[in-house]
């Protein structure tokens, strides 16, 4: 992908005290955990929720980095599991081994479990630790969102419909469901968590979420666009798994141009929904979100 647009260093400096230290008789699964976080990775998801934040009003990072943190070690979670050999038996990840290859499938198994408990104490300790009622109050409805867009109501079901599904033709109604949960749901729970820990409108939290929505939709499309023309020194994976794994995909069911016409689309939606917030609020910077919009949509790994 060309250079990010927005800093992550930055955003690594807000999450990586969160993650475990490599100490005690457990540290091969420690070791697993940190490195599968480190191995590179955009941030995207932590990097668009501080962004929600700051447009929104949020300047305490404090109040924000627990939510980051623990939004990229579910994340992270998902694709050590993800690249399972009982799920897509993937060896690269990044450009680099894979968590089960390094450290064994037993290990990969643990390692990812292991993150999703550490999100979920990682923003209990944020609830916890707020230091008045209301911001306890946007602190737990922001981990009832990362809760429910993780699990059976979010990114887990789109996973099981995907992965029921693998060598079998999808309706675009099916295919649009696996989307929008698989990769969707967690980019949404980055962008309504960034705007509810910020106190934004009911309002703007729903824009948010539409938002996110057309990013992860286009962003998933492109991945289908991506795994048909890019290279693998590119994307740092292989190419064509998507025909390897007889998966339908939007350039299957549609064809290279008509996905690309739908990118557009979704993104020019999310921009719109962007602008509608400034008009609301003339001194909302929407700057940034529009760039990591049309950069996110247009990406070329
Ligand atoms: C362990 C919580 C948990 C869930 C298990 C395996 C699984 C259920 C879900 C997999 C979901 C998945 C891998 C979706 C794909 C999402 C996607 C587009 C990932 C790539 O995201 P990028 O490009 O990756 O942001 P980087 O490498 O930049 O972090």
């Amino acid at each position: 992908m060309s250079k990010a647009i927005y800093d992550i260093q930055k955003v690594d400096e807000l999450i990586f005290p969160y993650l475990p230290k490599i100490e005690g008789l457990a540290q091969t699964i420690l070791k697993a955990m940190n490195a599968a976080v480190k191995n590179g990775g955009k941030r995207v998801r932590p990097a668009l929720m501080l962004e929600t934040f700051k447009m929104l009003g949020g300047s305490d990072t404090s109040l924000i980095s627990p939510f980051m943190a623990a939004m990229e070690m579910i994340h992270t979670s998902s694709l050590i599991h993800d690249d399972l050999p009982c799920m897509d038996n993937d060896v690269l990840r990044r450009g680099k081994p894979t968590t089960w290859v390094t450290y064994g499938e037993d290990m990969a198994v643990l390692a990812g479990d292991a993150l999703i408990v550490e999100a979920s104490k990682v923003s209990a300790v944020a609830i916890a630790k707020a230091k008045d009622f209301e911001k306890m109050q946007r602190a737990a409805r922001a981990k009832v969102v990362l809760d429910q867009k993780t699990g059976i109501e979010g990114m887990i079901a789109g996973q099981v419909v995907d992965v029921e599904n693998t060598g079998n033709a999808l309706s675009k109604a099916e295919l649009d469901f696996i989307y929008r949960l698989k990769t969707g749901a967690l980019l949404e729970a980055s962008l309504m968590i960034g705007a509810i820990v910020s106190g934004a409108s009911e309002r703007n939290i729903e824009r948010m979420e539409q938002i996110a929505r057309n990013i992860g939709m286009a962003f998933q499309i492109q991945d289908d666009i991506l795994d048909e023309v890019s290279t693998e020194e590119e994307l740092g994976k292989p190419i064509h798994s998507d025909e390897k794994n007889q998966k339908t995909t939007y350039v299957t069911l549609f064809g290279i141009e008509n996905a690309k016409k739908k990118v557009q689309e979704l993104s020019a939606e999310a921009l719109r929904l962007l602008e509608e917030i400034k008009m609301e609020d003339k001194s909302r910077d929407i700057t940034v979100l529009s760039s990591m919009t049309m950069w996110l949509t247009q990406r070329t790994n």
